[in-house]
Formats: structure tokens, sequence, C-alpha cells
């Protein structure tokens, strides 16, 4: 299942000590010394508390998951043994207990409504497109699928509405495998992979990053968070807090400093550390608030200038549960910084999982994850086949 990143090197995992010593190895990329650093740059390691006193979201207090962190990671990572038939079969059920909410939307809606029926005449395809709009499949989505399914009918390839079902499932896997870019990320060659992590507020930006980074630390790479929303009050101390439990060092400067300093700076003291992957939390913002837009656009070009390739991935996070308004996200954070992979977050909260098929079939732009849950190892990286079954599965 280790699709989700194509890895640069064969690396042994990192020990749960971790500390931000000099490596005399490191791979890091020249950087550009031409601004003066701000106030000093607080890099706390994963492995040190950092406000204890901190109150924590019920899904934070983690110590048994936090223990098994503990352990460090003994495999090689360079090519992931296949993962045993038990083990995917459990992952999928609870996907598809996860997604529950979306299911009993729309594919109990679809049998029920084709319950009894003996043919497909106009008003069970009206009836269809109704229940694909209120799934949030979108008008374009839908209506493509109506006039395809019309078509087919006319053709007689489709006759009986067990058919006409079978059909549908088809179209939406086609549409998601469809969306042509590959869903894993691809590291660079050399120095650190650059992740610059946006999107609305609440949408689970910091909690996907927390989830994320353990996903890179437990596939044995070395993480820095780095802290770049000083906006929100206690938003830098929740990053501190996820990289305290998944051991992944956090830069940070107070609340209320810059941020693309905080970032120039976070990728100064970086160097020569020899990290692997470099992630990097905004705030949130409202796609629609201009200045605010322009100043993700600024992170993105002192990320630049900073270091030579960098952002890598600039992914954007979407609720869910958000429905078509996710949609003119997409569009308006992709004009300002070119979206280069989606996280679609509270899939589990939402009856309206057809904003995935609307993602893949309006985009070009990758869903690397899927969040469906508040857990720590509540991010699945997107697997098209994988979701379509589980989504059209009947059983529990
Ligand atoms: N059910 C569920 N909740 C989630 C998921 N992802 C995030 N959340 C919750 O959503 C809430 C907001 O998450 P944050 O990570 O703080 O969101 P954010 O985008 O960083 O928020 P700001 O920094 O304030 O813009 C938290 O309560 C998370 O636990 C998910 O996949 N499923
Ligand atoms: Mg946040």
């Amino acid at each position: 299942m280790l699709g989700w990143f194509k890895k640069k090197l064969l690396k042994t995992p990192p020990p749960v000590d971790s500390t931000l010593d000099d490596d005399p190895q490191s791979t890091a990329p020249a950087t550009i010394e031409d601004e003066p650093l701000q106030p000093p740059t607080e890099i706390s390691t994963g492995s040190t508390s950092t406000k204890d006193e901190l109150e924590l979201k019920p899904e934070q207090e983690l110590a048994p998951e936090a223990e098994t962190l503990a352990e460090p990671v003994s495999e090689s990572v360079s090519e992931p043994d296949p993962e045993p038939e038990p083990q995917k079969n459990s992952m999928l059920s609870r996907l598809k207990e996860r997604l529950a909410k979306s299911r009993s939307s729309l594919i109990q809606r679809v049998d029920t409504l084709f319950l009894g029926k003996k043919i497909i005449d106009d008003d069970l395809l009206d009836e269809l497109e109704e229940i694909l709009i209120t799934a949030d499949l979108g008008i374009t989505t839908t209506s493509s699928l109506i006039d395809n399914a019309r078509a087919q009918v006319k053709r007689k390839e489709l006759s009986d509405p067990q058919a006409l079902k079978e059909a549908l499932r088809q179209q939406l896997l086609d549409y998601i495998l469809n969306s042509e870019k590959p869903a894993e990320m691809v590291m660079p060659a050399t120095g650190p992979f650059v992740i610059m992590v946006v999107g609305v507020n609440g949408v689970g930006k910091t909690t996907t990053i927390g989830k994320m980074a353990h996903k890179f630390v437990q596939s044995g790479q070395k993480v820095l968070l780095i802290a770049a929303d000083t906006f929100r009050a206690a938003a830098v101390e929740q990053l501190q807090i996820w990289g305290k439990r998944i051991n992944a060092d956090v830069i940070a400067q107070k609340s209320g400093a810059d941020p693309s300093s905080v970032i120039f700076d976070g990728l100064e003291a970086a160097k020569n550390k020899d990290y692997d992957v470099i992630i990097v939390d905004t705030a949130g913002r409202l796609h629609t608030k201009v200045n605010l837009m322009e100043e993700l656009k600024k992170i993105k070009r002192v990320m630049n200038k900073k270091m030579a390739g960098a952002p890598h991935e600039v992914m954007l996070v979407l609720d869910a549960t958000t429905g078509q308004n996710g949609i003119s996200q997409a569009k308006l954070f992709n004009d300002a910084v070119e979206i280069t992979g989606l996280a679609l977050t509270k899939l589990d909260g939402t009856a309206k999982g057809g904003i995935v098929v609307n993602i893949c079939h309006e985009f070009n732009i990758p869903i690397r994850f899927i969040g469906i849950g508040e857990q720590m190892d509540d991010l699945r990286d997107f697997d098209a086949n994988e979701f379509v079954e589980a989504f059209f599965s009947t059983e529990n």
C-alpha cells in the first residue's frame, strides 16, 4: 500500500530520540544567503515536550499510540513488501465503515430507487439525477453521467436497472481513474522534499500535516514541521504537540511573526540537518480574500528563493463536508499558488462522498490523501479502486 510517495534514498529509519545535530553527510541544497535572519527561531525536537500544560483535544491524548510510535521502525523502506491480505481486508472494512454515511446516502438510495423496477424510464433517470446531485457529484458530473446513461439506453446497451447501476459504478470509477496525474508524490533526487499545506480555516490542515508526517516518519524519513501559521492563537502549540506525538522536529517562532520570515529562517535553520521531508503549516484563509491569497503567493516565492525547487508539493486541504464550496476553493487556491495535490478530509463525517468523483472529474489535480477520522492513522493514500470498492459495497 506504500504507493503514496516515491523515495529518493534507501534509508534506515531514524532512532527514536532524534536530535538536531549537524550531519556532515547532509544533502541539503544550496541556499540563497541574501536576507537577514529574523528573531531567534525555536526548534523543538520530536522527543522533547513543548507545552505540557496546554490542553489536549481528546483525539490528541493518544498515549497508547504514542508508545507504539516510540518503537524504532526497523525495516528498510526501499521496496515495501506487499501487504498481507488480512491487513488489507481490515483496512478496506474500516474504510467502508468510515464511508458509511456517504454510502447510505448514495448507494442505498440508488438501491431503493431501483428496487422492484423492471425498466429504465425517464422518471427513474430523473430521480437518479436528483440523488447524484444531492450526494455532491455536482451538476457537470451528474449531467454527464445521466447523459451517458440516456444514450446507452437509447442504443439499447442498457436494458434493466441493475445493468444501469453497474454502468454507473464503472463510469464513476473511470472518472476517478482518468484524473490524469498519478496520486503518488515524487520526492526530489537530492535535498529535502518540501510540502506547503494550504486551505481555508478549519479544514484540517494541521491535523493532516500531523497524520502525513506520521506516515513519513513511519516509513523511515526524517521529518521537520515548520509552524508558519502565526495568526491563530495556539496554532504553533498544536503543531508542536503533533511533532512530539509523531517524533518529528518542529521549527517555530512566536505567534504574530511574519509567516514568510518563519519559513525563511526555518529553512535556514534546517540546513545541513539532513531532513528528508519538510512540511510547512500555513494559516487558514478564505480563498476569496485577495490580500490573504497574496500573502500565500509571497510565502511560496520566499520558499523558492531560499531553496531552489521548493515547494515541491503545494497541497490543498479540502473539507469534504463543505461540498460544492470546495470546488471554488480549489479553483481560487490553484489560481494563486498552483496546487499540485489535494487532501480531502472529514469523509467520515459527510453523506456527500460524491465530492471525490466531482473533484476528480473537474480538476486535473490528484487527490493524494483522504481523511476518514481524527486519529493519527485516519489518513489514507487515495486509491481509486479501493475507494470505489468501499463506496459501492452493500455489506458492512
Ligand atoms: N472527523 C474528522 N475530523 C477531522 C479530520 N481531519 C481533521 N479533523 C478535525 O477538524 C478540526 C480542525 O482541524 P485542524 O487540523 O485544526 O484544521 P486547520 O485547517 O489546521 O485549522 P486552522 O489552522 O484553524 O485553519 C479538528 O477538530 C480535527 O480533529 C477528518 O478526516 N475527520
Ligand atoms: Mg491549522
